[in-house]
This record gives C-alpha cells, structure tokens and sequence, in this order.
C-alpha cells in the first residue's frame, strides 16, 4: 500500500478560503469523492480526489486560505496503484472552472455610445452548467463586476460577472436552462464611455448603481458577522431567507433539489451560514418528525406535543380504535382551533311568540308530513341575516389577500350520529319555505344517522349551526367550520322569568352563541348580525320585511 499526499489543484485564482472539510481520518473514500470545498471571490468548487483509498491524515482545517500545490490529505492508495505525481492526478481528474474573474480580467475595446453588446458565458472549466439564478432583471443598471448569473456544473458553482457597466437590454438565458462557452447570456446597453473591465481600485470605489441579489449575497459573504445574524436561526428554527441569500456548495444544492429541500428554509451550521449536507439531512429529520406526531400534537406549529401517559399505571383502562370518521373530525377541529382567531359572542332570544306559532302549524305540518322543530324558524332567520351580513358568510382567500363573498347560502348543520360528528349541507336556504327546510333537515339527519350521504351532501357550506337542542345547556362555543367564519352554537330553551317594564312574565328564552374568526369578522359585524338574528326570531314578522 501506497500513500500520497493529495494537493490543491490549478483553482484559477490565487487564494481560495476552505469552506468545508468533507473528509476525516479514517473515512475510507473512492475517486470523485469531494475532499474539500474551497471558495475564492469568484466560485466555489469541490475539490475531487483523484483517486480511492483511506485517509491517512487531513492536512487542512476549514477556514484555512490556501493556494495551488497546498496539502489537503494524506492518502492511502487501494490496491498496488503506481502513485502519480499528486499535482498531476488532480489535475487529471478535475478540470476546474476558469475563473468567471479572468473575464473581467481580459481587457476589453472602448466602447461607442449606447453600444449593446452580448454578453456571454466565459469559459467554466466543464462542458455545459446549469443556469442556478439569473442575478439581473430588464432595465437593471449595473456596473462592471456584478454578478449576472450562477452557473452550477456538477463540480463547481460559479458567478458571472458582468465585464463591463450598462442597462440590461434583454435576458437570452433563462433559469433551470444549461449553459456552456460562448452561449449569450443577456445583452447589455453599455454606459456612454464605459470603461472595459474596472481595475480592482476602480472597482473598490465605485458603487454599484443597483445590486443584484447575487452581489447583496456576495458581499454580505464579506462581512461575516452581519451574515451570521442574518442566517442563523433560533434554537434551530428555519427562518426564511431572501433565494439569493443561500450559501452552500454545488453538492449540496444538487442533494436539496433531488430531495426537493428548498435551501431557504434551511439553517447552515457551517462557518458564515454555509449549508452542509448534514444541514440538509437534519432539516429532513426534523420535518419528517413534526409530521408523524400524532393528532394531539401540533405538527409544525412549534407547540409542545402532549406527553403520552401510560393510564393503566393508575387503573384499569380499555383501549378502543377511533373510527375513520372520529379522525378526520378531530384532524379538522385541530386545524380550525390553531388557524382561527376565534372569538364567540352569546345572546338570548325571547321566542315565546315563536314558539306560538310553531305550536299552531302542527296541524298543518303534520299533514304536509313534517315535524316542525325550531330548527327551520332558525335556519330561515340565518339566511335573512346572512344576507343582509355578506362578511358572515365570507371565507379568506388563501391568498391572505381578499375576501370571499358568497352569494349562495348553503348551511352546514352539524348532526349527531353514532359513528361521530357529520355535518351536512342544506343548499339554498334562502329559497325554501319553512316545511321544506323541516323536511330536508330531518331527510339529511336521517341519511347522516344511517351513514347515506352522498360527499357533495357534505361540501360547499357558507355557514354553519349546531343545535344541540335539549342538550345544550346554557352555552358554548362552537369551533368555526374553516373556511367558513363563522357558526351558531344554539343551547336548550328554557322558560325564564322577564321584566316588562311593570311586572315579571315567563318567557321561552334560547341562548344562542356564535363564534366567529376575528381575522374576517369584526366584534361589531357579529354584534350587527346577532342583534339583527335576535330581533328576527323574537318578533318573526321581521323576516318577511
Ligand atoms: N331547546 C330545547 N329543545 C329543543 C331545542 C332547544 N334549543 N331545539 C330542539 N328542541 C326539541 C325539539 O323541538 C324536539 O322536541 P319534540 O320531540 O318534543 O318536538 C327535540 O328537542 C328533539 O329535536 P331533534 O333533535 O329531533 O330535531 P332538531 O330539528 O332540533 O335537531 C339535529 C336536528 C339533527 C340538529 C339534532 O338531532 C342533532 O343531531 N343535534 C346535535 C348537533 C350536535 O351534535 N352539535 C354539536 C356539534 S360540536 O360537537
């Protein structure tokens, strides 16, 4: 067995930062394995290993600012492989990009007045590169050295700075495209007497007229610090960062692609925020765990999840599974409580007179073959309001722009079954009469109770109630039905002494509750809607007004 010390091949610029160590002593690795990821002000690059074999020693610590010829590691050469000169077997192996510098590097003509000229992709060391981000917009004034584009080859990403200052003209390369030497990047409206590539002083004291996200990231690489505060996260929380902020190797952001990782929302733990592939991994992890806590836990919503307790330590216990139906209930009372701001108003309805009248179609409901609850006197008096209160039968855009006003009002009514809570849907409210909506009522009740409704019996609410008649108590608060904002909750009528003014009567009072999400639905638009719903119900005349 051989050994050999593996070098920094040609890199194209005189210094380059090591920004990562791949490798350990020990790790045995194969040909093409990255040893190191170095970075110079214009690319940065993987550096290969030319060959397989096990590290001996790794002769370089990140941070480290090294040059060609450099030591990275001592290797020991598998099988009875002749060792080559070190120099010469990187350089076989990598061929590593040109540095994008050296354009600007190359003197170029004076130019005429409001030439425009095309500007292309320099030599990249590799046959063709993907176009990563287009740095540029149409119209942008930028100045000699900005960056245009990244370009990733399967070794190295690299930026392309513009050779000289102007106002982009058109953009001929587009992103996710792949690139190669001589292929047009964008043309360029060059500045009246705009001087070829800057010198570096020139370049030092001019000001960029407008930055590209690209050179905000490159000289927010300058100023660690700075970077460290706006990159690293608290107690490893992902916090967004703007696209052009991300700082990680070519490997690293073709794993994230394959994986479909959005490097964004990753946090980098390595020197100035840069993003390893145990970054990328651990981010995974972590994702993949917020997503299989059960039910009572939060996923992703940063709440603690509910610790499991073993109940049987404290008695006897009998476990039974929830059916499919108690699931998805619990899964979308789940998303409704953390998503909405609830807020829930109650009131008090005299429906004595109500009542009356209820009592006196008896008759008639009977022969219309229907039963008369005050169900249906609710449910008309809801679409009256409902009506004249556009915003509670509104949803939220997903946009969290705008609002959405229905005009149909279909109304959700929660309905208790054995299997669980089902909630069907009775379609045009506003358009039935009073024994139409007690016939349909008790039809989807009835259809919920035996398990016979059809889904689109269960879809497309504006609105929901749940009556839960003698069993209701004196009040509750309903969770809104998202992404419906609002829901009345109605309790158990009770006959309550009222004062008139002069004496005390009995009077049928309902409590009736109605929770709504205070991101669409102010305190006064749901006050406006249950006063309007008490008076509506207490004297019924009202409705037909
Ligand atoms: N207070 C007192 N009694 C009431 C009442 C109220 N608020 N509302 C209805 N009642 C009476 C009815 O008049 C009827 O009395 P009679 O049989 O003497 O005529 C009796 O209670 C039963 O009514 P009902 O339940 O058969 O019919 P309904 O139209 O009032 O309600 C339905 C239908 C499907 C809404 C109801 O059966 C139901 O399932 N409610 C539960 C809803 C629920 O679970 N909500 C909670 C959801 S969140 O967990």
């Amino acid at each position: 067995m051989a050994t050999e010390i593996i070098q920094v091949p040609d890199i194209g610029s005189d210094e380059a930062e090591v920004i990562e160590v791949c490798v350990k002593a020990g790790d045995v690795i194969e040909a093409e394995d990255s040893i190191v990821v170095l970075e110079s002000d214009k690319a940065s690059m993987e550096v290969p290993a030319p060959k397989g074999g096990k590290v001996i020693a790794v002769l370089v610590n990140e941070e480290d600012t090294i040059a060609e010829g450099a030591n990275l590691i001592e290797l020991e050469i598998e099988g009875d492989a002749v060792p080559a000169a070190a120099e010469e077997a990187v350089l076989e192996t990598e061929v590593l990009p040109e540095p994008a510098a050296d354009v600007t590097a190359a003197p170029q003509p004076v130019v005429a007045e409001s030439a425009v000229e095309e500007i292309k992709v320099p030599d990249i060391g590799s046959d063709e590169a993907e176009v990563i981000e287009v740095c540029v917009s149409v119209g942008d004034e930028i100045a000699a050295e900005d960056s245009l584009v990244v370009l990733e080859s399967d070794k190295a990403s690299m930026e392309v700075p513009a050779p000289k200052a102007g106002v982009v003209e058109s953009i001929v390369i587009a992103e996710g495209a792949s690139a190669k030497e001589g292929d047009v990047i964008l043309t360029l409206k060059l500045s009246v007497d705009a001087p070829a590539a800057k010198t570096e002083s020139q370049a030092e004291n001019s000001e960029p007229a407008m930055p590209s996200p690209a050179a905000d990231a490159k000289q927010a690489r300058s100023m660690p610090e700075a970077v460290k505060e706006t990159l690293q996260t608290v107690e490893g929380m992902p916090e967004s960062r703007p696209t052009g902020d991300v700082y990680a190797g070519p490997a690293v952001r073709k794993m994230a692609r394959e994986v479909g990782v959005d490097l964004v929302t990753v946090p980098g733990s390595g020197p100035r925020g840069r993003i390893s592939k145990d970054d990328v991994k651990a981010f995974i992890k972590k994702a993949l765990k917020n997503k299989s806590q059960p039910v009572l836990a939060a996923a992703g919503s940063g709440i603690p999840s509910v610790p499991e307790v073993d109940f049987s330590k404290f008695g006897e216990i009998d476990i039974q599974p929830m059916s499919k139906m108690h699931k998805v209930t619990a899964q979308n009372m789940h998303r409704a409580w953390l998503n909405v701001p609830h807020v829930t108003g109650f009131d008090e309805i005299d429906i004595t007179d109500l009542e009356d009248f209820r009592a006196s179609l008896k008759a008639d409901a009977e022969k219309a073959g229907v039963k008369i609850t005050p169900l249906p006197f609710l449910l008309k008096a809801l679409a009256v309001c409902l009506k004249a209160n556009p915003i509670i039968n509104a949803s939220l855009a997903a946009d969290g722009e705008n609002i959405v006003y229905k005009q149909y009002v279909h109304i959700g009514m929660a309905v208790d079954t054995p299997a669980g809570l089902v909630v069907p849907v009775i379609r045009d409210v506003d358009k039935k009469s009073l024994f139409e909506l007690a016939a349909e009522t008790a039809e989807l009740a009835q259809k919920a109770k035996e398990r016979k409704l059809k889904p689109q019996e269960m879809q497309g609410a504006s609105f929901s109630i749940s009556s839960l008649g003698p069993m209701g108590g004196t009040g509750f608060t309903p969770i809104v039905n998202t992404p419906e904002v609002a829901i009345l909750g109605v309790s158990k009528l009770e006959v309550k002494p009222k004062w008139n003014g002069t004496e005390f009567l009995p009077r049928k009072m309902l409590p009736v509750s109605l929770s709504y999400d205070h991101r669409a639905v102010n305190g006064a638009d749901a006050g406006r809607f249950l006063l309007m719903f008490n008076q509506m119900l207490a004297d019924i005349r009202r409705m037909i007004v």
